[in-house]
């Protein structure tokens, strides 16, 4: 679906376009890209060293007559090699063919995933609700990459926490509104990073000569990066709510664990060089999981080298620190998933069992159940003139954009007073503008029909808002048509627990397989991520406040920026009580376990009632006390990675770059065979029918019991047949690990994607690997 935000893209596209050749030669911000920084002897350059080699690196391109030019924006050396610098087209060019120089490419600017869902809205706390989890007792740092965080939210309290682990190197930078004393023992180190502006004050590509800094200091004033802060390690917080909405405790995926914030991003978006920085940094300072709700657009993404999250994830997981991102929320087509590199942990959204619902009752009576939060002040016992948006139209205007309310469209002289319906037939204007259009064309309230975003509440703050479906939509209508004088009220929210179904995959959440290499299976797991309840900063120029209220400590947000704190903080539960586990057994754990049923115990469905598939949900929604015992773990290593990278095209030389090893990849390397490669998950991108069968490997350590048989079962679409052996995998004392095939024969198979599971079961634990087989 076309958001504003990429309508606003192409517009700049084509501008740029326009102003070409001048472009090429102004110095625009590019990330030069160098590989690992560590050096066979396993140190790395101190930062004075590696920024001179830098610049020294820098001086031999750029002329000089131009040397006020040389200077870095960014210096990369702690585990990741290499610099941003502001660089003309030619000087780029001329950087990428050097020796030790892996990618050069312009800054891009990342959005937050919750970009389309400022338009969106809901509650819940913590990992699933009602879960109550083991006493875990240990030192697990996360360190979330966002728009900083707001210090004094009662989630950050560390009332009863011990020392901070003495291995955490990091800083409580200051700020003018941000004191070393805003840290504790549970937010124990807070960075931010110079934002860049260009003349026009947007964000930008960075001019270091019009740095801005509108908060010089971690501080959040977005209140993205608090939210997502509290959904991954808040400690629990009783009482808490969104103006009476979603009541209850709001805690942390892993209450016990540690936070850092590295505020690298603004309301606008953030830089790649600067998320780029704030992944090294997290590296240096010790955090052992990074929390990343920000991405590319799906329709920019290019590929591995050029993307700055793919690349510091991977310095990342090489040492050790895991990395989970947001898969974006530019569903429901396929390709349309992002951050999906197989080193990064990608997150799909889904609801909870709570809704919230904003009736309207027309002037005869009849209610509908729309949805919404909103508080509004009108009554059940007062009707307002309801009118058709179409109907209102502003002079010239045709009345397609009227009843689409697009900005410009509506005449507020017919439009003061009345409540006004507007449809959805055109997604190009967001509801949240929508809102905006008819609130300044004083509306006394607004009736939004759209199918698809209906299961997504939109936060209206105190103006009336309701959403409803096609049916309720086409009856409203209808009444409007029926009757000279029309009328309605719209009732403000009120919150129904134990929805059912739930979870269903979030409407927006962005859709596999991914568009970079299909090879790998992606979203990983599906999380919580409409209506979630977290902290917020207070504020009442960023929310909406209801008259008589203070500004609320928590607030509803959706998107799957919100599923992918969720999924840290169970990685960072798993680790706290299994501290030797490493990432990779984590992810593991998380995938095989994670449940594909409803709480109507039914398959889980996406938002049109059909049954997900794992370019949906990946292998499904995690489950974290499952996830700490899952019996087997597929354990994905380092060299793993590195075939993969060999097997998906890159250079040698490239890769051994990026390893800092003298690595070298096998003779024949295909891209066929990165399904071999150890991922708690299968993805065939092409089973030819006419050919013989497919056969992929997989190893699992087992992490249960000693001893310990397992035996497999396999789900498969009809016409697909699947073969798994061996029928045992035996665990021991003396053998831990064990190697099974599975192959895939297609002949009598449905063309296209066909799904299924395999899974081991020693009648204790189940170990469900989710396959993808896209059969030609
Ligand atoms: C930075 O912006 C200023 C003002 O717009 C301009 O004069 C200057 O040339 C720019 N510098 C670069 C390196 O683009
Ligand atoms: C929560 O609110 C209820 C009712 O307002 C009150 O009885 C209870 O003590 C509060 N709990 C906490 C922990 O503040
Ligand atoms: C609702 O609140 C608005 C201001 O927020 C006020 O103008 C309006 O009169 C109120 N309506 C009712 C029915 O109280
Ligand atoms: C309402 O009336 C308009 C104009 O006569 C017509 O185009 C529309 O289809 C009617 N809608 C319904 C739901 O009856
Ligand atoms: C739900 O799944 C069905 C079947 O795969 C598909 O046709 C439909 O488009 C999906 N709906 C959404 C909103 O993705
Ligand atoms: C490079 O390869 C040689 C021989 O294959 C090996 O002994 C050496 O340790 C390797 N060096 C590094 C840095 O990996
Ligand atoms: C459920 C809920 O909080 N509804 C609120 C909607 O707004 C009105 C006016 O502010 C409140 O009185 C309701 O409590």
């Amino acid at each position: 679906m076309a958001s504003i935000q990429k309508l606003l893209f192409f517009v700049t596209a084509s501008s740029l376009l326009l102003y070409g050749t001048t472009a090429a030669q102004k110095p625009q911000s590019y990330i030069v890209y160098m590989g690992s920084s560590s050096k066979s002897n396993g140190e790395s350059d101190t930062e004075p060293a590696a920024e001179l080699a830098h610049l020294q690196l820098l001086s031999s391109i750029i002329p000089s007559e131009e040397s006020q030019r040389l200077s870095l924006i960014h210096s990369y050396n702690h585990a990741i090699k290499g610099f941003s610098a502001m660089l003309t087209e030619k000087e780029a060019s001329s950087l990428s063919g050097h020796e030790k120089v892996v990618s050069v490419f312009p800054d891009p600017v990342l959005q937050l995933h919750t970009t389309r869902s400022w338009d969106f809205l809901d509650s819940e706390s913590g990992i699933r609700s009602g879960i109550k989890y083991p006493q875990a007792s240990s030192d697990v740092i996360i360190g979330i990459i966002d728009t900083g965080i707001w210090p004094e939210s009662p989630s950050f309290n560390d009332e009863g926490m011990g020392e901070i682990p003495s291995r955490w190197k990091g800083v409580c930078m200051e700020g003018s509104d941000f004191k070393k004393s805003n840290c504790n023992r549970k937010l124990i180190g807070a960075r931010y990073y110079t934002i860049f502006s260009d003349s026009t004050g947007s964000k930008s590509r960075g001019n270091r000569t019009h740095v801005i800094r509108p908060i010089g200091s971690p501080r959040d004033s977005v209140g993205h990066g608090t939210h997502t802060a509290s959904t991954a390690g808040g400690v629990a917080v009783a009482n808490a709510s969104y103006y009476g909405l979603a009541h209850g405790t709001a805690r942390g995926g892993s209450p016990s664990s540690r936070i850092a914030m590295y505020k690298a991003c603004s309301l606008g978006g953030c830089s790649g060089s600067t998320i780029l920085k704030a992944i090294d940094d997290a590296i240096k300072d010790g955090v052992d999981i990074i929390s990343i709700s920000i991405g590319m657009s799906s329709i920019f993404q290019s590929d591995f080298l050029n993307d700055p999250i793919a690349i510091g994830a991977f310095h990342a997981n090489q040492m050790g620190v895991m990395v989970v991102c947001s898969g974006g929320n530019d569903g429901p087509d396929p390709y349309t998933v992002v951050n999906s590199a197989p080193w990064i942990f990608t997150v799909a959204a889904s609801n909870i069992d709570r809704d919230f619902r904003s009736t309207v009752v027309l002037g005869n009576g009849q209610p509908f159940q729309g949805s919404a939060i909103n508080f509004s002040n009108l009554t059940r016992s007062k009707t307002y003139p309801l009118a058709f948006a179409g109907a209102l139209a502003a002079v010239s205007t045709p009345s397609s954009e009227a009843s689409n309310c697009y900005p410009g469209s509506l005449d507020s002289k017919k439009v003061a007073g009345k409540i006004v319906v507007c449809m959805d037939t055109d997604p190009m204007v967001s509801r949240r503008i929508k809102k905006l259009v008819v609130e300044a064309a004083k509306a006394k309230g607004l009736i939004l029909i759209d199918e698809s975003e209906k299961g997504v509440p939109f936060d209206a703050g105190v103006f009336p808002f309701s959403e409803v479906g096609d049916m309720a939509g086409y009856q409203i209508l209808k009444y409007i048509n029926s009757t000279k004088n029309p009328t309605a009220t719209i009732l403000p929210t009120v919150h129904v627990p134990g929805v059912r179904p739930a979870p269903v995959v979030a409407y927006f959440s962005s859709r596999g397989p991914g568009g970079i290499t299909e090879t790998i299976l992606k979203p990983d797991v599906t999380a919580p991520g409409i209506g979630i309840l977290a902290a917020i900063i207070p504020r009442s120029d960023v929310i909406s406040v209801p008259v008589g209220k203070k500004p609320s400590k928590f607030a509803l947000k959706s998107g799957t920026s919100m599923a992918c704190p969720h999924v840290a903080g169970a990685a960072a539960f798993i680790k706290s009580v299994h501290p030797g586990w490493t990432s990779s057994m984590i992810k593991s754990a998380l995938m095989t376990t994670a449940t594909t049923s409803n709480n109507m115990g039914k398959p889980l469905t996406n938002s049109t009632d059909s049954f997900a598939n794992p370019h949906e949900m990946g292998s499904g929604e995690i489950n974290p006390i499952s996830a700490l015992n899952p019996g087997l773990v597929y354990e994905t290593s380092t060299d793993d990675l590195l075939y993969f990278l060999c097997y998906y095209g890159y250079k040698e030389k490239i890769i051994r770059s990026m390893s800092g090893t003298n690595f070298s990849c096998p003779s024949n390397s295909l891209e066929d065979f990165i399904t071999d490669l150890n991922y708690p998950s299968i993805s065939i991108t092409k089973l030819d029918g006419r050919r013989a069968a497919r056969t992929v490997t997989r190893t699992v350590t087992n992490v249960g019991s000693t001893n310990a048989m397992y035996t497999a079962t396999v789900h498969a679409p009809k016409g697909l047949l699947v073969k798994v052996w061996p029928e045992r995998l035996v665990f021991s004392r003396a053998s831990h690990k064990a190697s099974f095939k599975a192959s895939f024969y297609g002949k009598t198979a449905t063309r296209g994607y066909n799904f299924g599971h395999v899974t081991w079961s020693d009648g204790i634990h189940s170990v469900r690997t989710v396959f993808a087989v896209n059969v030609v």
